[in-house]
């Protein structure tokens, strides 16, 4: 065990977007665990885009990090010292109190995680985490999916939203059309099956126009912005938006512009319907059985982009703000033991 860990901590709060001045890599000792309490090696963590949210101080619907303070999110490890019984060494766990190499956690904060061999352990940051959950609730319940539907999905090659495409896409959708910001993920987007794809630096709507000339039914929104306005304007009648994120508003300093043209969901009959994952926990069995299922018959392309080392984790989370992965985003920490 080690007798140090580094860990991150939040050191400012930005203004806009995000530096490396506004995180400190700090080397602090590990306690000994109590009892009921376990060591936890740090296997691989995970960076995603809620945790711009975590920097801002503020009304939200979960607690900022503090400035000064270890920052948190989810991260898979091995137990390797243990004072709970429930919880044997070798144990591999998901927590939510990684951005560090090593933690003593109460056995009770932390999830067991199956031991299936065909499973990467970074999986359970996305395919079959949070983000792959995000995906399942999002489109089938949230957006009502219905098969036929055509489907139009915002930040398509990432981790939400590549999983969102190949769902709709394995349910019947009519047909699904993607937006990426850059020419190789578009062209990825086209390897995974999507109807089509474009590119958003070339404009949302032209894009939207040439990709699904007859109009969409349902739309998942990672981004916002321009892509909700240029959605709500693609919309057929009865048209349903399942909002899932605002990534194009993160780093913004003034409330960005609403959709100039939200009169026109009057005449159109639209829904547009926010949701956070943790709503939908109830759905967890059935995503866990299905995705598993997509994932063991090779219908599911799961990808990531992985950084390598706790150094590594403040420029990967800049870089997912920017649009540097494919896939999800993930760091490793330590090579898995078992
Ligand atoms: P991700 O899509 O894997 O990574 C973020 C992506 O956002 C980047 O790769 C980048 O791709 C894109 N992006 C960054 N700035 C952009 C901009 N100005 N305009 C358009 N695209 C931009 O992240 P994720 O984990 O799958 O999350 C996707 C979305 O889901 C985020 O909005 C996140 O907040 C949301 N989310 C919501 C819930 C919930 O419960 N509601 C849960 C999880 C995630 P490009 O190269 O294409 O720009
Ligand atoms: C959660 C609810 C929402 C959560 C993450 C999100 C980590 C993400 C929201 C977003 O990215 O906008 O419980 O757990």
């Amino acid at each position: 065990m080690a007798a140090t860990t580094r860990e991150w901590h939040l050191a400012a709060r930005p203004h806009g977007e995000p530096t490396p001045e506004d995180f400190r890599l700090v080397e602090v000792p590990v306690p000994e665990p109590a009892a009921g309490q376990v060591v936890v090696r740090m296997v691989v963590m995970s960076v995603d885009p809620y945790m711009r949210g975590r920097m801002r101080s503020g009304p939200s619907y979960a607690p900022p990090w503090e400035v000064g303070e270890v920052m948190k999110g989810g991260a898979v490890g091995r137990v390797v010292d243990s004072r709970a019984p429930e919880l044997p060494e070798g144990s591999l766990v998901l927590t939510d109190a990684a951005w560090r190499e090593t933690a003593v956690l109460d056995a009770a904060a932390v999830t067991r995680l199956p031991a299936e061999e065909d499973v990467s352990p970074s999986w359970y940051l996305g395919v079959l985490g949070m983000p792959g959950l995000t995906a399942y609730a999002g489109l089938f319940r949230v957006g009502a999916f219905r098969e036929g539907d055509d489907v139009f999905v915002s930040g398509a090659a990432g981790a939400v939203g590549s999983l969102v495409g190949q769902f709709a896409r394995l349910r019947g959708a009519g047909s699904v059309v993607g937006s990426a910001g850059s020419p190789e993920k578009v062209a990825w987007l086209r390897e995974l099956g999507f109807t089509a794809a474009f590119s958003y630096r070339d404009g949302v709507a032209r894009g939207l126009a040439e990709t699904a000339p007859d109009g969409i039914d349902l739309f998942f929104d990672n981004v916002g912005g321009e892509h909700l306005e240029a959605a709500i304007g693609a919309f057929r009648v009865h048209g349903r938006a399942a909002l899932c994120g605002s990534i194009s508003g993160y780093n913004a300093v003034e409330p960005p512009p609403g959709p100039r043209n939200m009169g026109l969901m009057v005449g159109k009959r639209l829904t547009l319907r926010g949701f956070l994952v943790s709503d939908h926990a109830d759905l967890r069995p059935e995503f866990t059985e299905t995705v598993t299922g997509w994932l063991r018959s090779g219908d599911l392309v799961v990808r990531e982009t992985v950084h390598e080392g706790i150094e590594q984790a403040v420029p990967a989370f800049l870089d997912l703000l920017r649009g540097g992965n494919v896939g999800k985003m993930v760091v490793r920490l330590a090579p898995d033991p078992d």
